[in-house]
This record gives structure tokens, sequence and C-alpha cells, in this order.
């Protein structure tokens, strides 16, 4: 078929190449802001890199739990200065799934590294955990069970002796569209326990309860990612409403108030992941489902674009459907998850699978 060039031909080469005109007109005024650069690519075996972390010594880690080919069994790598290297990769599964899911992970104040469970693509009864893996000399060890009966846990972010958990599927028996940000302290989770959660309650560890609006996208997943401000403020955004809410909280560390932050037009439509530089109180979140991150100025609710590009592969590092972030001095790591529903600027999950970073000015 390419060596011959008929008529017929000729015209399907001409709407081929219009059709490409028009993708590339359409990625290039989708582009704006900052250029991502490629930090590390990844083999079909590592899919969604998801969860960010950043450890002693200055050290990066990075949960990828393969949800869009799980066919792999999910992993932690360290991320380094040339791309990767493994540091988890036989992860416990949980028992009625088979399934090992981390997302979001942070180490705490007893020097353990602590990871949320999203088994809600596996099974709705309630199955994720938060798990704890105990370190030794920088070096993981064994790896139990902190916390059971999530339904989607998500986001970890520890404020002093207090670790905040997002459930993006906290539903209530009157309330199928809600989600919840959970409270541990230290002191409860002590190795060798496992905490059993209340699912459809309001269980102790529920700080905030929430309720998704659900949009084109049907996608009823609330609460998604989590950190606090200077002011020790807590944010979470939604995924399925791009809803940016505040929790004030008391000098006990219980509930004082809480908020939708009135964040400027336009609207963010999706909020994954999300960072707070407590130096400036910027929130830099993932607007997952438009390629874009964004930054919202905390003092004064302004939102800017800070990158944001068409549908992609990710190559080179452009985004591919950014799921979390990471401040690390003046890069901003992000991890493409690649992985659409419906309505998302990316269409489809494809190789490379890979990890970006933007160099903040
Ligand atoms: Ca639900
Ligand atoms: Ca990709
Ligand atoms: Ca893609």
């Amino acid at each position: 078929m390419l060596a011959s060039c008929g008529p017929q031909q000729s015209a399907e080469k001409k709407a081929v190449a219009q059709a490409t005109d028009q993708a590339a007109e359409t990625a290039d005024t989708a582009t704006q802001g900052a250029k991502p650069r490629l930090l590390a690519t990844f083999p079909d075996s590592l899919n969604t890199p998801d969860g960010l972390a950043l450890g002693p010594n200055g050290r990066v880690f990075l949960s990828i739990p393969n949800l869009a080919d799980n066919k792999y069994p999910a992993r932690i790598v360290e991320l380094t200065a040339t791309g990767y290297q493994p540091f988890i990769s036989h992860l416990p599964v949980e028992p009625a799934t088979k399934k090992a899911t981390p997302m979001d992970l942070a180490f705490g104040p007893d020097g353990n590294l602590y990871y949320a469970e999203n088994q809600y693509e596996n099974s709705k009864e309630y199955k994720s955990r938060l798990m704890r893996v105990l370190m030794r000399n920088g070096k993981p060890g064994a790896i139990e069970t902190a916390v059971d009966n999530f339904c989607l846990a998500n986001a970890t972010v520890w404020k002093g002796n207090t670790l905040y958990v997002t459930d993006s599927q906290w539903d209530m028996p009157d309330n199928d569209k809600g989600s919840a940000v959970m409270r541990f302290s230290l002191a409860e989770l002590k190795p060798g326990t496992t905490i059993h959660l209340k699912p459809k309650t309001q269980d102790p560890h529920v700080l905030a309860m929430f309720t998704t609006t659900v949009n084109e996208t049907g996608v009823d997943n609330g609460a998604d990612g989590l950190d606090y401000d200077s002011q020790g403020r807590l944010y979470t955004g939604f995924f399925g409403d791009g809803s940016f809410h505040r929790l004030t909280l008391k000098p006990d560390g219980s509930l004082a108030k809480q908020e939708v932050v009135p964040v400027a037009a336009p609207k963010i439509p999706c909020i994954d992941g999300l960072i707070i530089d407590r130096a400036t109180d910027k929130a830099y979140v993932c607007d997952s489902r438009l390629n874009s991150i964004d930054v919202i100025d905390l003092k004064t609710n302004a939102h800017t674009v800070l990158a944001r590009n068409g549908d992609t592969n990710g190559a080179g590092g452009r985004l591919d459907q950014p799921a979390e972030v990471l401040l690390k001095g003046k890069q901003l790591i992000v991890s493409d998850y690649d992985k659409p529903e419906k309505h998302f600027v990316n269409t489809k999950s494809d190789a490379p699978h890979t990890e970006s970073v933007i160099d903040l000015p």
C-alpha cells in the first residue's frame, strides 16, 4: 500500500495529514506554562506511577499500583538521579483481592513507612488498608497491616504525631457519594497491632465527612489529595468534582471548621494529588482530567496554570494524567498515572509510563 499512490490513497494521505495537523494544533493550543522534563521511564510492568514520599536523606519513593494492567504485581521504587531502582518488589497482597495496591505513602515520626491502599478497583467491600513498612537502617523490613476496612484509602500525610488519610469512598447508609478524612495518632499506630475501622459509620477516626457532586465523568470519588498549610490547616481536593476543602483544627486536634475554598475561576474540574509549599502557602494540585498542574494561592484563592498539555503518551516528560506531586527543593516531581476516566484529556493508557519533573522559578 505504501508503494502505490493512486488518487484514493492520495486523498487518504491528505485526510490523515489534515487530522495529524489538527491533532498537533489541538495539542499546541492546550499547552500552557512550564515545560515538564522527563525524570524516569518505566516498563509495562510498572504502569501507573502514583504516590510519592520524601524520605530521610532526601530519598524519594514512588508507589506503582499497576492498576492500568494489574497482571503485574504492584511495587514501590526509589527514584534516583538517573531513573529508578527497586525498593519493595514484593508487597503483601490483601487476602480477598489477592492484590497489593499502594497509593500515597509517608514516613512517620517512628521512622517507618506507611502506605495507603486502593483496593476499591478490586473490591467495593471495604478491603483497602493502611500498611506499615518497618524500616531498619534505611532498608524495608516486615510489612504489616496498620489499619484495615477502608473503602478507598488514598492520600497520607503526617503532621506531628498524627497521620491523616483520605478515604475517597467512605459512604454512609444514606449517602453513596461520601468520602472522609481520617486521623490516627502515633500512639495508637503501634507496630504489631491493627486498627479495624467500622465501614459506613462515623468511626471515631473520622475527622470530616464530605459529599461529591457527580458530574459528566460519572466519578463519585471524593477527598483525594491531602496536605496542610503554614497554620496547620488541612486541605483536600475531590477527584470527582474538583472542589477544594479546608479543615481548621482545634488545639486538641478535633475539627473546628470545615469549608469549601472559593478558588478563583476557571473551575478546576478534578483534583487528584496535591502538595502545599508551606513557605509560600501555595498549593500545587494535579488536575488529572485536564492534564494540568495548577497552583492555588491559599492566601488569595487565586488560581494559575503551572503546566498543561493535550493528550499524549507522556514521551519527553509531557504530562500524561498527573496524579501526584512532590516538592523537593525547587523541583516539583509529577507522577503520570495515565489511566483515564470518561471525558479526560488523556484518552489512553499507553507506554511510555513516566515520571515528570517541573523546575520551579
Ligand atoms: Ca460511592
Ligand atoms: Ca503514558
Ligand atoms: Ca496517555
